[in-house]
């Protein structure tokens, strides 16, 4: 997959991108990323890139020539997918992400300060937000997209195993977790993980799933709060 960032600040991203998962990702060669600097296509003397909003208000807005323009040298081809960062988008949810982990190639749109001109919106395929808080802008966001949808790529995460492996606790929080040593402080382990029945480790967890999700988030299980 494909994937360009248009930003006013690509220094933010290169830590995220290059570490870890998806940092192998990429050296893989399952997920190439791109960021591009917004401000390079301006055609203003002083490369402005935001100006004052008309009718008044605080702040800047992004303007409307350098955000085309970028666009325009990112997506010669038609089926790119463009999409916008903001708390007015859809809220992003797994079944999304698998939808967007099947595109070919992605464009995100990060808006800064007080957002985008809203012409801007003739270019945007769709609207996504990561949850209802304001930030300053949205690269982070568009991280948080990426690293979310990266793990549907077929490859991404080591084997297939681990994806098929949480399926039967799909929709609940996790479980609880466990590494050597079996006895930390005075700590144990759970002594069924020890015996290893897979079968009862199996209903064992899903059991302590469905317990931890019916007391912190009992709507994610189909009921409400007490
Ligand atoms: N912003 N989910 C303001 C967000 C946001 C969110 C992005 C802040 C756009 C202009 N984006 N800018 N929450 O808070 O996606």
């Amino acid at each position: 997959m494909k994937i360009d960032i248009l930003t006013l600040f690509p220094e933010m991203f290169a830590g995220v991108l290059s570490a870890s998962i998806l940092g192998r990702a990429s050296a893989a060669g399952l997920l190439t990323v791109q960021t591009h600097n917004i401000r390079d296509y301006s055609t203003d003397k002083h490369r402005k890139a935001d100006d004052y909003p008309f009718g008044g208000g605080a702040g800047l807005v992004m303007m409307a020539q350098p955000i085309f323009d970028c666009m325009e040298a990112v997506t010669a081809d038609a089926q790119a997918h463009r999409i916008l960062l903001t708390p007015r988008g859809r809220p992003l949810r797994p079944d999304m992400a698998k939808r967007l982990a099947r595109e070919a190639h992605l464009v995100l749109l990060c808006g800064h300060y007080e957002g985008v001109d809203e012409r801007v919106m003739t270019l945007i395929d769709e609207e996504i937000s990561i949850g209802d808080y304001v930030l300053t802008g949205g690269e982070l966001p568009a991280m948080v997209l990426v690293d979310c949808l990266a793990r549907f790529i077929p490859g991404v995460l080591g084997g297939e195993t681990s994806m098929q492996e949480e399926s039967f606790t799909e929709g609940l929080l996790e479980y609880p977790q466990y590494t050597r040593p079996a006895n930390f402080r005075g700590m144990q382990v759970p002594e069924i993980l020890l015996n290893g029945h897979h079968a009862n480790i199996r209903a064992w967890r899903r059991r302590q799933a469905e317990e931890i999700t019916r007391k912190v988030r009992p709507d994610l299980m189909g009921d409400s709060y007490e």
